[in-house]
């Protein structure tokens, strides 16, 4: 078994497609084991996209994170990172697989509906920061 974590990001809490993306996530075989609606702080938004800091898009990704309500979810199953990453589309929506949650829900590159944990490091980390939320 494996954990990775997702978000349901600003514009898809906005947009109510809340319980639609976690029927898909159910219906793929991962199951939710934990979940908080919550608005993250600068300080865990900037920590969590650490990896972003020298991109030109770093501070884009961190006003958007923060400014509305988001959805942290610990999700699990066999290869939920891989499994969950498959179901969640390319990053860029316009790129996305139909039936991708990106490509069903996401309004554009920077406001892409989801994240998910891209590697056993990433989910272990990014998991670490946000267990005090839970
Ligand atoms: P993913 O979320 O698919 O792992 P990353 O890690 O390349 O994609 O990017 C992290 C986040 O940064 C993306 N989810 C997206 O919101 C944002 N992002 C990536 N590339 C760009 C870009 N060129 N312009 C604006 N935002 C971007």
């Amino acid at each position: 078994m494996e954990t990775t974590l997702c978000i349901i990001k600003p514009d898809a809490v906005k947009n109510g497609f809340e319980n639609e993306i976690n029927q898909k996530i159910t219906a793929s075989g991962l199951e939710i084991i934990k979940s908080k609606k919550i608005n993250l702080s600068e300080e865990i938004a900037k920590n969590f996209y650490n990896e972003h800091a020298s991109k030109p898009f770093f501070s884009e990704l961190v006003e958007f994170i923060i400014s509305g309500e988001v959805i942290v979810q610990v999700l699990e199953g066999e290869n939920a990172i891989k499994s969950y990453r498959a179901l969640m589309g390319a990053t860029n929506p316009e790129e996305a697989e139909e039936g991708t949650l990106r490509k069903l829900f996401a309004e554009s590159l920077s406001r892409n509906a989801v994240h998910g944990s891209d590697s056993q490091e990433s989910a272990a980390r990014e998991i670490a920061i946000m267990s005090d939320l839970f």
